[in-house]
């Protein structure tokens, strides 16, 4: 049935339109979900790799996404499918503040830079994760995040 409703969305696209939006009413989703019940994921991003590179988030539960560079050049965390799939609350820099915004499509992280990505995850799949800077991706730096 979802396998019939994409190939259906895929032909009427510019009708539906939404497969290809962000969550549109992820400020609700964020303010109804249980924030006390929030669980904290850490991914490092090293010369090549994000570790770890494959990550399952539950639908419904909160997040927190620690994003940290411990490697020696910048990093992206390029996931434009799986930013359209969550509801964001907010990317956080402990030392700098906070940046409230509804959707992302990639961030980077500077060398030993850390940045908190705090979502609900909303649409069921599997999305991938890359890095966008020169090669990196082709010597290894994606992953995948997949919502269940
Ligand atoms: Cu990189």
């Amino acid at each position: 049935m979802k396998r019939f409703a994409t190939a259906l969305c895929a032909l009427l696209l510019p009708i539906c339109g939404f497969a290809a939006d962000y969550i549109t009413n992820a400020g609700d989703i964020v303010k109804a979900a249980d924030w006390d019940k929030m669980v904290t994921v850490t991914v490092e991003m090293e010369e090549f790799a994000y570790e770890p590179g494959d990550l399952v988030f539950k639908a419904g539960q909160p997040y927190k996404l620690v994003l940290k560079n411990s490697g020696e050049k910048k990093h992206y965390f390029t996931a434009p499918g799986f930013y359209k799939a969550i509801a964001t609350r907010k990317v956080q820099s402990n030392k700098d503040g906070e940046i409230k915004a509804p959707y992302f499509t990639a961030i980077e992280l500077m060398v030993g830079g850390q940045l908190d990505l705090y979502f609900v995850p909303v649409t069921k799949g599997e999305f991938p994760v890359y890095c966008t800077i020169d090669d990196h991706r082709e010597q290894g730096m994606e992953g995948s995040l997949t919502i269940r």
